[in-house]
């Protein structure tokens, strides 16, 4: 759309004779118009998450020699680091790569697309599963209930996700959607008994959805009496922990591919309790004003 609007004021420009200033009403960046290639404008940088993320796996490892995109580096960072960068580029209309997920609120804030990806690297839809250490169901068969039958929609994690997003604790923002959800919330805790301040402690790692899921999962676990503690860890650290028992479960395990490795690694060591959301998408993600559509056109 950007790239059309400049095109037209470009060939009026030239039709009436002046002088090419035309481009700057769209408040573009300095590369708009110009004939770099998108590796040349973005200094063939990706802008990366935390460095145990499946999808930074993936994109290092596959996705950039399976691709041909050699010259390209994906940069470690942060989930908060990522949006940060979006952000920054979204507002000056620059262009930018992520490695990108959905669930996400990124998408409900910004007109974002995800790069099509005709070698299917980054894996269909997938699920997010609930975990737990071995011997949980007989030391805590509460919370195992509870966390069985913990399961909801995207649209669901995603309300808390904008709710933090808009600048709610996430705690606050896990009671505010419980509060409004009681009859979901209800199913998970059908059947369960209350406890009186039986200590648990949830692994998970700093990505917005698994934040977002951490934290109603602690909500509801302490409606039924349970003592919580979350633990922010690394991705590696929550499948270690979980396996060697440090930690009591993880509601941000995403399969059959994003934690393939970490899942066979400590397969056996672990109950997988199956998917609490379904329906999970990753990969390269832009602005939708960015004039590429698929990973192949990194190449240029
Ligand atoms: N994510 C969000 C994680 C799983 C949840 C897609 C960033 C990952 O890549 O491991």
């Amino acid at each position: 759309m950007l790239k059309k609007l400049v095109g037209v004021t470009s060939a009026l420009t030239l039709t009436l004779g002046l002088a090419a200033c035309g481009g700057n009403e769209t408040g573009g960046s300095s590369s708009e118009g110009s004939s770099e290639s998108i590796g040349e404008q973005l200094d063939y940088e990706i802008v990366g998450i935390d460095p145990g993320a499946g999808i930074m796996k993936l994109t290092i490892n596959e996705v950039l020699p399976e691709y041909g995109l050699d010259d390209w580096e994906v940069v470690e960072g942060s989930g908060a680091a990522m949006t940060a960068a979006l952000k920054k580029a979204y507002d000056k209309e620059e262009p930018i790569i992520v490695t990108g997920w959905s669930p996400h609120w990124k998408f409900a804030s910004y007109d974002l697309k995800y790069l099509e990806d005709p070698k299917g690297i980054y894996g269909g839809a997938e699920d997010v599963n609930t975990i737990v250490r071995q011997g949980l169901k007989e030391d805590h068969p509460d919370a195992y209930k509870l966390l069985d039958q913990f399961n909801w929609e995207p649209e669901h994690i995603e309300a808390v996700m904008n709710l933090i997003q808009e600048g709610n604790d996430p705690a606050e923002a896990a009671a505010q959607w419980a509060g409004e959800n009681e009859e979901l919330v209800s199913a998970w805790t059908e059947g369960v008994n209350n406890v009186d301040g039986e200590e648990l402690k949830i692994l998970y790692v700093a990505w917005d959805d698994v934040i977002a899921s951490s934290h109603v999962v602690e909500n509801v676990l302490e409606s039924v009496g349970y003592e919580v503690e979350l633990v922010q860890v690394d991705a590696g650290p929550m499948w270690a922990g979980i396996a060697d028992g440090s930690g009591d479960a993880m509601v941000g395990a995403w399969l059959p591919t994003t934690h393939a490795d970490y899942y066979a690694e400590y397969e056996g060591q672990f109950e997988d309790l199956g998917p609490n959301l379904t329906g999970t998408k990753l990969g390269l993600v832009v602005p939708a004003y960015m004039d590429i559509d698929s990973i192949e056109d990194l190449k240029e």
